[in-house]
């Protein structure tokens, strides 16, 4: 019997057509008018037309905050906002210029040259197609592909995933530039392993990123959100219950991740490394041990499991209290543990040697308690979903799993800001079952599941109580609050268009 392909082992589609992608709705309207848009400018800009366009989505987390980089499952869906990179091989020079529709952003110039280092210290948004584009050929090059001398590119993006926001504008924008190259050379490969190429060129950008916005964003399917695994990355559809709608909100605090990373992204990166380190420690590994080889909590968790029958428990949690102190950590102290400067320890990642000249301490206990308990939420979030519960009954405990995760991210991994809190507490004041900070937090959007019958009531309350005062005062502008508060369905992932 010929055996179904899982959905990740299959290549990115190729469409002729938008319609397969964007819906026969007033979406396909706006769709055409972009796709023509994108083309015309793409023939002034270029002086030709493109080759091809390729897309690729935004994503909202509904649960799984900070730890897929510690190896843990999330749980997002793809929004419809997107990203769309038309591509063309211009072999008559060696220079990659890459335009946006956007003014804001001016057109970018780099070498055609995959070995190029990116310039972290001067951020251009260009930056992001050029991970894709090394990526794209280090992947090539270690599966024997031979891709000739390096060509020039033309390129116009057109990206409506809000940026700064926590909806992974940046994935977004990755995915579609990986994939069109790939086009664009007449490749294709597999979801999942664009998923993971994706993931790791990202990282060129100077974050220490895990693998969901990328994973997401290639593997998604219409009307489902999914589980991502990884290590190997993995996606299970997760059929939402009926009667539920999830609400994205912008607290219209900008969150910079990739210029504030010393600080927040990559600080928080490296006081889980070093909670692992700690905990294996502790649990009895020698320390050598434990810094070549304890990479993540995850594995520190695989550590609690074998050690069980002597300990008396798996649960790492158990371990957190037992083994971590609660007061921040200073260098010193976890050095007396480690027996080893965390300068050497890290000295192969100089984004981590940044976090360390910038960090006074490491809160080890809190980061670790929220990655544990924040692991357990997906999973319990998965099994409420699947389980024989009434609809509304699954609706009210998302909702809980959801106040949850937020209360683990803003007192445990201290991510929010106040404008999220402001805006979190203000969407359960007006009957959102539950509502948290999605992304990485520090600013972004809020999501609230909010039931279906009062989903326009409910976005209403939120632009009095919270975006009007920010009208008043210039902040935002009253005919762009649509792009600050939607209700969103889960929708489709990447695509190749071919006209
Ligand atoms: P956003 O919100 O898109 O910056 C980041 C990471 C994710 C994940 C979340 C927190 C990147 C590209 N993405 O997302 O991998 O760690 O934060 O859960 O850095
Ligand atoms: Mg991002």
């Amino acid at each position: 019997m010929a055996q179904m392909m899982r959905h990740e082992e299959l290549p990115i589609p190729i469409h002729s057509s938008l319609e397969e992608v964007y819906g026969d709705s007033s979406q396909l309207e706006e769709a055409q008018l972009r796709f023509h848009r994108l083309k015309t400018k793409f023939q002034q800009v270029f002086g030709h037309p493109p080759q091809l366009c390729a897309r690729s989505p935004g994503r909202v987390n509904l649960i799984g905050e900070h730890i897929d980089y510690e190896g843990y499952s999330v749980l997002p869906m793809a929004i419809r906002q997107d990203t769309i990179v038309a591509i063309r091989r211009n072999e008559g020079h060696k220079v990659l210029r890459i335009a946006n529709v956007n003014d804001k952003y001016q057109m970018c110039t780099y070498p055609a040259d995959p070995n190029q280092e990116i310039d972290l210290k001067n951020h251009k948004w260009g930056h992001y197609f050029i991970c894709g584009y090394k990526g794209f050929y280090e992947f090539a090059r270690s599966g024997g592909i031979n891709l000739g001398a390096p060509v020039g590119l033309d390129v116009l993006v057109d990206g409506t995933v809000p940026t700064g926001s926590g909806l992974s504008s940046s994935a977004a924008l990755v995915c579609a530039s990986t994939i069109a190259i790939m086009a664009a050379f007449e490749e294709n490969f597999p979801k999942k392993e664009i998923a993971q190429l994706t993931c790791d060129c990202e990282r060129h950008i100077g974050t220490q990123s895990g693998g969901m916005d990328q994973a997401i964003s290639v593997m998604a399917k219409p009307g489902f959100a999914e589980l991502i695994d990884f290590n190997p990355i993995r996606a299970t559809d997760v059929q939402l219950p009926a009667g539920g709608t999830f609400v994205v909100a912008h607290s219209l605090a900008d969150s910079q991740k990739a210029v504030t990373a010393a600080t927040n992204y990559n600080n928080r990166v490296v006081e889980c490394r070093l909670a692992s380190i700690v905990l294996a420690i502790k649990l009895g590994m020698k320390p050598q041990e434990a810094i070549s080889n304890v990479k993540t909590l995850s594995d520190v968790e695989g550590l609690c499991i074998s050690y069980a029958s002597t300990r008396g428990s798996s649960d790492p949690n158990v371990a957190v209290k037992e083994y971590l102190k609660e007061e921040p950590y200073t260098a010193e102290e976890i050095e007396k543990v480690t027996g080893e400067d965390l300068e050497s320890i890290f000295r192969n990642s100089s984004s981590s040697l940044d976090v360390l000249k910038a960090a006074k301490h490491f809160k080890l206990y809190q980061r670790a308690s929220h990655v544990y308990s924040e692991a357990k939420r997906v999973h319990a979030f998965k099994d409420t979903v699947s389980s024989d519960l009434s609809d509304e009954t699954k609706l009210k405990d998302l909702g809980d799993l959801m106040n949850g995760s937020h209360y683990s991210c803003s007192v445990l991994y201290e991510c929010s800001c106040p404008e999220l809190e402001e805006l979190v507490n203000i969407c359960r004041e007006n009957g959102a079952l539950g509502a948290r900070l999605t992304g990485a937090g520090w600013g972004g959007c809020a999501v609230a599941l909010v039931k279906d019958s009062i989903v326009p009531q409910f976005i209403l309350n939120l632009k009095e109580r919270f975006y009007q005062s920010r009208i008043h005062r210039g902040v935002i502008n009253n005919n762009d609050l649509g792009l600050y508060v939607f209700a969103s369905k889960p929708s489709s992932g990447a695509a190749i268009f071919k006209f």
